[in-house]
C-alpha cells in the first residue's frame, strides 16, 4: 500500500521544512510514503529547497496556473507515480501531520474513498466569528448540494483512494475543495469526516484576499458545479419558477376580463405572463439540452477514467515527463527504514535560511 502526500506550493520555502519535517515516516497499514511538492511557479527558490528537505517528487510549472489546477495535475501524478492513497495538505503546516493517519485509516479500513479532515472550524482561535459563520453556512450548503454529511467543505486536507482518484474533474480555476465534494457525492464515492488538529497560523491566506472575495468566488463555483452535475434540477426549477409567474399573470388578465367584460388596463399583464410562459419553455428545452450534454459529459469522464488508469499502468517514464514530474532519488519512507533508523525526522537536513 503506497500513500503519495501531495502539497501545492506557491512560494513556500519558509514553511516547507516545518510542513516535511512534521509528516509521519510510517503509518500501520502503509508500505511506502513518499511526498510530491507541486510548484506552482514559485519564484522563491521552492522546488530547490523541497528537493533539498527529502522530498520525492517535485512538479514544477513554469509560471502560475492555481490552487485548482495543480491539485488536479497532482492527483493525476500521484495516480502515475502508483498511489493508493493520496493525501492533500497545506505547504504552510497548517494541519497537523500526524493526523494524516487518522484521514488514511477509513480508507485502509475499505469505509471511505474520501476523507475530509475536519478542522473544527467553531474551535479555531483566529477565525473571527463572521466567518466561523460563514464555514458553517458554506458547509451546509454543500451537504446539500452533495447529499453527503461532510462538516468541513473547504478543508483542504483530505484523504483520496486512488479509484476514487481516477474518477475526479476539477473545472473551475479558484478552488477544487468544493467541487470535488459535490462531485464525489454525486457520483455516489463514499465521503467521511475525520476531526483533525490544526497548527497556529503561520501567515495570511494566499487563496482568498477577504471574506467577500471568498464568497463571490467560492458561490459560483459551487452554483456551477451544481448545474453541472444536477443540471435538471436547476433548470427545471427555474422554468417552473417562470411558469408560476405566467400562469399568475395570465389569470389576473382572465379573471378582470370575464368578471369586468374588458381587458382595458390589464394588457400589461398579458405580455408579462406571455412572455413568462414562452422562457419557462426555452428554459425548459435548455434543461432537456443540459441533460444530453451531461450524458455525454458522463460518458468522457469514463473514458477519461480508463484512460488515466490505463495510462498510470503503461511504462511510467513517458507520462512523467507529459507532467513534468521530476524525481528526486531519495528513497520513499518504508517501515524498514524506521525500524533502522533510516530518514525519520531528524535525519532530515535542517532549514536553511532562505537565500
Ligand atoms: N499550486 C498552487 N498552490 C497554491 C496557490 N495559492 C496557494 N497555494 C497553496 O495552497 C495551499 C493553501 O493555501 P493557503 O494560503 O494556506 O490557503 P488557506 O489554507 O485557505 O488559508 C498552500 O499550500 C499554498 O501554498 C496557487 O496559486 N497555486
Ligand atoms: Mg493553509
Amino acid at each position: 500500500m503506497k500513500l503519495i502526500i501531495q502539497i501545492p506550493c506557491l512560494n513556500e520555502r519558509e514553511t516547507l521544512p516545518e510542513t516535511i519535517a512534521a509528516l509521519p515516516r510510517h503509518i500501520p497499514g502503509i508500505d511506502e510514503i513518499e511526498v510530491l511538492i507541486i510548484d506552482d511557479g514559485s519564484t522563491d527558490g521552492t522546488a530547490e529547497r523541497a528537493a533539498e528537505l527529502g522530498v520525492h517528487h517535485v512538479l514544477r510549472f513554469p509560471q502560475n496556473r492555481g490552487l485548482a489546477r495543480a491539485f488536479t495535475a497532482g492527483i493525476d501524478a500521484c495516480v502515475k507515480l502508483g498511489a493508493d492513497i493520496i493525501v492533500n495538505t497545506d505547504a504552510d503546516n497548517q494541519y497537523e501531520g500526524t493526523d494524516i493517519a487518522l484521514l488514511v485509516a477509513p480508507i485502509l479500513a475499505g469505509r471511505a474513498e474520501f476523507v475530509i479532515g475536519d478542522r473544527q472550524t467553531d474551535g479555531i482561535a483566529h477565525f473571527s466569528p463572521i466567518k466561523k459563520l460563514l464555514q458553517r453556512w458554506g458547509s451546509g450548503v454543500v451537504r446539500q448540494l452533495s447529499a453527503t454529511s461532510v462538516s468541513d467543505s473547504p478543508s483542504g486536507f483530505r484523504a483520496i483512494s486512488r479509484r476514487a482518484a481516477l474518477g475526479l474533474f476539477v473545472h473551475n480555476r479558484f478552488t477544487y475543495t468544493l467541487e470535488t465534494v459535490i462531485q464525489a457525492g454525486r457520483a455516489g464515492i463514499a465521503v467521511e469526516n475525520v476531526k483533525v488538529r490544526t497548527n497556529h497560523k503561520t501567515r495570511e491566506s494566499r487563496l482568498f484576499k477577504n471574506i467577500p472575495d471568498y464568497l463571490k468566488k467560492a458561490g459560483g463555483v459551487m452554483f456551477r458545479a451544481y448545474a453541472m452535475y444536477r443540471p435538471v434540477q436547476v433548470f427545471s426549477r427555474i422554468a417552473f419558477v417562470l411558469f408560476a409567474i405566467g400562469a399568475l399573470t395570465w389569470g389576473r388578465f382572465l379573471y378582470y376580463f370575464v368578471t369586468r367584460g374588458t381587458a382595458a388596463g390589464k394588457i400589461q399583464s398579458l405580455l408579462v405572463g406571455t412572455t413568462a410562459i414562452i422562457l419557462a419553455f426555452v428554459v425548459g428545452l435548455v434543461a432537456m439540452l443540459a441533460e444530453l450534454l451531461a450524458a455525454n459529459r458522463r460518458l468522457l469522464e469514463d473514458l477519461l477514467v480508463r484512460m488515466r488508469n490505463m495510462e498510470s499502468r503503461v511504462g511510467d517514464a513517458s507520462s512523467r515527463q507529459l507532467h513534468a514530474v521530476h524525481t528526486t532519488g531519495h528513497a520513499s519512507w518504508t517501515a524498514d527504514d524506521v525500524r533502522v533508523g533510516g530518514p525519520t525526522k531528524e535525519a532530515l537536513p535542517a532549514p536553511s535560511p532562505p537565500s
